[in-house]
């Protein structure tokens, strides 16, 4: 299997999931953005976006649909079966985590950030700022009394939503942050997995999302 990935980019989902999993896997790390500053990248993925995943003649592209394949192919450990009584929960969180937490902050760090100044929309960055905020209702109101996700036990669902509030932090959203959301992301962060998947690129001088 190989990976192809960005500092602090959506990547980390599949990097930390294949981290948990303990498998082998190759793993290629692109300066952010490759389709910029690594222009021969598009020949593997034509949009230029991190991740992209091969497994085989099997090539994938988005971060969440990665994990929810080995999770089925590699690690049912980390997935909840289609008959089991949470797994319409579990599908929707994994949806969630990309659909409606992780777009809007793609539109703030575009506005704020990526965007050259002249082109920046501060309007923009502060309302979808807002809007992922309040999108985090569904999360809070289920992690109150929760440890994980899903069945009570860590699965891809963790994954993929943790990335979102990872990001959120990044962006400088954590003091916004509920209690709960404050604790479960602290706790996901103590993972083993987590912690070397962001030191494989932690401290390198390659251009990241958001340096
Ligand atoms: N829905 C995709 C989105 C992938 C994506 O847009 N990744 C961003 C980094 S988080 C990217 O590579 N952007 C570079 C660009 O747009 O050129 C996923 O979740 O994997």
């Amino acid at each position: 299997m190989k990976l192809w990935h960005c500092h602090d980019a959506r990547s980390l989902r599949p990097l930390w999931a294949l981290e948990e999993m303990g498998r082998e896997y190759e793993l290629e790390i692109l300066p952010f953005p490759p389709r910029f500053f690594q222009k021969e990248y598009l020949s593997i993925n034509p949009l230029g976006t991190v991740p992209s995943f091969e497994d085989g003649a099997i090539q994938m592209t988005e971060s969440t649909g990665i994990c929810h394949y080995l999770a089925e192919r590699y690690a049912p450990e980390l997935s909840v079966p289609s008959d089991h009584p949470e797994y319409g929960s579990y599908l929707n969180w994994m949806y969630h985590s990309d659909a409606t937490l992780t777009f809007p902050q793609t539109l703030y760090l575009r506005y704020k950030l990526l965007e050259p100044e002249e082109r920046r929309q501060p309007q923009v960055a502060t309302d979808y700022a807002n809007w992922y905020i309040a999108r985090l209702r569904l999360l809070d109101a289920h992690i109150k009394e929760r440890e994980f996700l899903c069945d009570g036990r860590f699965t891809m669902a963790d994954i993929a939503i943790t990335y979102a509030l990872y990001l959120g932090e990044l962006n400088g959203f954590a003091d916004r942050y509920t209690e709960q959301v404050r604790a479960y992301l602290a706790a996901m962060k103590q993972r083993p997995a987590f912690i070397t998947a962001i030191a494989r690129t932690e401290g390198s001088d390659v251009p990241s999302l958001l340096k």
